[in-house]
């Protein structure tokens, strides 16, 4: 289809909304310190661009209704931390404001960031000030934006990774938003002097549509949310066939010489809504390392002109690449561009590496990729992950990094250490890799209820339960080694990734337990994707309740154990059996 002006008949409210903020600035100075426990609906869109969204307890939401009082709101916080890096003063105040103005926990999410749930709208702004003292920030962790940016945190001095962390810190610094607007809400309007803070520099690509003020993004900032990941083809742990704009690193001769380019990523569909779908990243182009701001600029640009302003369920950059095609999407680009791109190099996402566990990263130095549950950082009996890693954090003074797979990397480690660390994570019964089932390690879930104002089902508090019972079942047909990846969400928004996965587990309809209160829900399966993110899985089985996913599933393990081809995975034996014809097989009692 022939790229046209878009038909947008009448922009979205949210449109109006992000205009009316004069960049982000009117509804946060009105509300965010007028003593009110709440934001309004205008200025709660708003502040998402701030890094922050308004939630309330959906534990006990409708007792409260019942009993006419006030929704228990509380803020989440998201902490911005490109290719998951943070240093141990950083890590140390993340975890001072979670217990004292936090709910007490730190979210590791599926971005590489930290998030902080249950802070007053009152603490807001000591949160954001600490922050930003702390040299990050919360900017642009959500909204219309280009969100936190993803690279492989493996502190490998492999002459590669190092490259491309800089490549994506610089690719941060140039789409930040240039309005002063955060800065004059929350730090007086000081901006401090923060070298890992954005410093955004000249625009690549003038054109005629740039804003004065934020000339990357215009007065309405960006159709939707914009994503970005780096990724090795050998390494995709980011996932970044999920982004909106992916760059897959070329080496040659040992050297990153550039990135193959794709575009138009994105998992979050609603399935009463037919025209919304997840979909991969497609190829674009081969860029040079010199060149991939300007190409970034391009497409954004392309994006921010042309993206769906009415419907916010398609407004995704995938629906642009999918309505126009890619051959039309890339001439567009060219021309805002200025010039033809190169056509992508032969090469494909091979492999992918969770990190964790102990490493050599080529200096003499260790990593230790440390696994957390569902990213929930806490203390829960005799389980003190929260404890532990103050204590480690305060005795080695070494920076982390943390995962796409919501789990922590401590870098830079003396191997004379090495001991010392075991019984430190011992004391607090803290588990390393060696004690995590195949299963649960390469398994994630979202936080879903109770703190997801979108959640239908539980993810985060359930799936452990899932994992026990997987455990047993793999166990006893002899799969316990077999990789596969099983992720759940309490909705299907796909935030922590169900639709490239081997298994997807995504919430679907709510229940009430007997005696009222809500129950874990029913669920979707989805199977046939993989552990490497280069395919989409398939529906498999629709509303199945909570207690019945795991029944559900082990006749499909066992006719993978009866039938598999040599090398052959769970998620790769079910796309070439046929998901519909797997869901013909009768569940397990
Ligand atoms: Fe997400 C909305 C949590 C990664 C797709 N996501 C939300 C909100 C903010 C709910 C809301 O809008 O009110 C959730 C907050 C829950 C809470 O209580 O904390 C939320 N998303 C998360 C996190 C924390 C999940 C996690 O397990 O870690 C991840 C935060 C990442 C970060 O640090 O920035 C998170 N979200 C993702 C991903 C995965 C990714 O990016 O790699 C996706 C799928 C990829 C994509 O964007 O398509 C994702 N989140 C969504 C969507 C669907 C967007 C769409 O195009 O339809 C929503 C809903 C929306 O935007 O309207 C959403
Ligand atoms: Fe909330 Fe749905 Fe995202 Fe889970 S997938 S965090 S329930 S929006």
């Amino acid at each position: 289809m022939e790229p046209k002006p878009p038909a947008t008949p009448k922009p979205s409210k949210v449109e109006a909304i992000k205009i009316a903020s004069e960049y982000l600035k009117v509804h946060m100075a009105n509300e965010a310190f007028n003593g009110v426990s709440h934001f309004t609906e205008d200025a709660a869109t708003v502040l998402k661009f701030h890094g922050s969204y308004q939630q309330d307890d959906r534990d006990h939401r409708t007792l409260l209704k019942r009993e006419g009082k006030e929704k228990a709101y509380s803020m989440m916080v998201r902490v911005r931390m490109p290719g998951g890096k943070c240093t141990p003063e950083q890590y140390l105040a993340i975890d001072e404001l979670a217990r004292t103005i936090g709910n007490g926990t730190i979210r590791i999410t599926t971005r590489q960031e930290f998030q902080l749930h249950g802070i007053l709208k009152s603490d807001l702004g000591a949160m954001i000030r600490r922050v930003n003292e702390v040299l990050l920030s919360t900017l642009a962790a959500c909204g219309d934006v280009e969100r936190n940016v993803l690279t492989c945190p493996a502190p490998l001095r492999d002459g590669v990774r190092d490259l491309m962390q800089d490549d994506a810190d610089a690719f941060v610094s140039h789409f930040a938003p240039r309005s002063s607007g955060y800065y004059d809400v929350w730090l007086d309007g000081e901006k401090i002097d923060n070298p890992l803070l954005p410093k955004p520099g000249p625009i690549k690509v003038p054109s005629a549509g740039d804003d004065p003020v934020e000339p990357i993004y215009g007065k309405a900032y960006l159709p939707r949310k914009f994503k970005t990941a780096f990724a090795l083809p050998e390494d995709n742990c980011t996932d970044v066939l999920a982004n909106d704009l992916g760059y897959l690193a070329i080496v040659e001769g040992g050297k990153l010489v550039g990135y193959n380019v794709v575009v138009g990523g994105g998992l979050g569909t609603t399935p009463s809504a037919g025209k919304t779908f997840p979909a991969l990243a497609q190829e674009l182009c081969y860029v040079d390392r010199a060149d991939l701001l300007a190409v970034g600029e391009a497409v954004i640009k392309v994006y921010r002109d042309f993206g769906n302003r009415s419907d916010r369920k398609r407004a995704r950059i995938k629906y642009l690449v999918f309505d126009w095609g890619m051959p039309a999407f890339r001439a567009k680009v060219e021309e805002y561009l200025g010039r033809s791109l190169a056509d992508p190099k032969p090469v494909k996402v091979t492999e992918v590496d969770d990190h964790l566990g102990w490493h050599e990263q080529g200096d003499g130095k260790l990593f230790l990729g440390l696994p957390v549950e569902n990213g929930r950082i806490k203390d829960e009996g005799d389980f003190r992950l929260l404890t532990g890693l103050r204590a480690f954090f305060e005795k080695y003074q070494t920076p982390a990094r943390m995962t796409c797979q919501q789990s922590i990397l401590f870098a830079d480690l003396d191997p004379a250490w090495k001991s010392d660390i075991e019984a430190l994570l011992e004391e607090h019964g803290i588990a390393r890799v060696e004690r995590y089932s195949t299963v649960r390690r390469w398994s994630m879930a979202c936080p879903a209820m109770p703190t997801c104002g979108l959640a239908v089902t539980e993810a985060e508090r359930a799936l452990p339960t899932i994992m026990d019972q997987l455990e047993i079942a793999l166990t006893t047909l002899g799969l316990e080694s077999d990789r596969f990846t099983v992720r759940m969400t309490g909705c299907p928004n796909g935030c922590a990734r169900p639709y490239n996965a081997d298994i997807g587990l995504v919430g679907r309809s709510a229940t009430r337990n007997e005696d009222g209160t809500p129950g874990p829900g029913t669920y979707t399966i989805f199977l046939g994707g993989r552990a490497i993110g280069d395919r989409l899985n398939v529906e498999f089985k629709d509303y199945v309740p909570f207690d019945k996913v795991v029944p559900e599933l082990v006749p499909v393990f066992a006719r993978f154990k009866a039938e598999r081809r040599d090398g052959e995975t769970f998620g790769e034996f079910c796309h070439r059996v046929g998901v519909e014809a797997l869901a013909e097989e009768p569940a397990e009692a």
